[in-house]
């Protein structure tokens, strides 16, 4: 059976979307309705959280969470990883602080709703975008051509859809390397391609 990944474009699901591609493995899209997902009996009883991505794999299981997914798919392909131990532990650390530091306060900063009552909106939004600069700053010190030294692993692939959520409010314009490191992904022939799928998606 082939594997299916349940998502939504320009959501986490993006990640691994890019993945699939880029590991040459062949998949089926169920697309998830933002308005359903919290809801649906059928997405609920996959993932209690009603969140996405969910992918199902070929033996029939599902897997939630987007860290466990790419994990799952490198350790099928065994690629898209860096070759060092060194690299491999920064790959590690990247990878944890992506999914659960900088990937939860996009969340809040962009759904403030989903967390505090509507008088503590703006504080929220305030406090979130202070820890999203503190972020930003700690990638811009680490990210040179690549997130991990000069070969693209599934790292970029994760960083650059967390990227383009915050891209479009201009957050990346005082990070002159992450910026570069977003316009040379905005080329990757995998990004392009998923891309031009999803809009295709869209307009049927
Ligand atoms: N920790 C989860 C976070 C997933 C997540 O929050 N997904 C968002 C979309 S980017 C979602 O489905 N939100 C729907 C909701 O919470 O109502 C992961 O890494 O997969």
């Amino acid at each position: 059976m082939k594997y299916q990944i349940y998502g939504r474009s320009e959501t986490g699901s993006d990640i691994i979307e890019y993945l699939f591609h880029e590991l040459s493995i062949d998949y089926e899209f169920i697309e998830v309705d933002e308005k359903n997902v919290k809801s649906d009996e059928k997405i609920l009883k996959i993932n209690p959280l009603g969140r996405v991505p969910m992918v199902k794999l070929p033996d029939g299981k599902f897997l939630i969470e987007s860290l466990a997914i790419v994990y799952h798919l490198l350790k099928r392909e065994n690629h898209l990883l860096p070759s060092t131990e060194t690299e491999m532990n920064e790959f590690h650390q990247i990878m944890a602080f992506m999914s659960s530091s900088f990937y939860p306060i996009i969340l809040l900063f962009y759904h403030p709703d989903h967390y505090v009552s509507d008088k503590n909106s703006e504080d929220l939004i305030t406090k979130s975008q202070n820890i999203l600069h503190r972020y930003l700053n700690f990638i811009e010190d680490k990210i040179g051509e690549f997130v991990i030294g000069n070969e693209l692993s599934a790292a970029d692939f994760y960083l650059f859809t967390l990227l383009f959520w915050l891209e479009e409010d201009h957050f990346l314009e005082n990070y002159p390397k992450i910026q570069n490191f977003y316009n040379k992904m905005l080329e990757n022939q995998t990004i392009i391609k998923v891309r031009n799928i999803q809009n295709e998606r869209k307009t049927v």
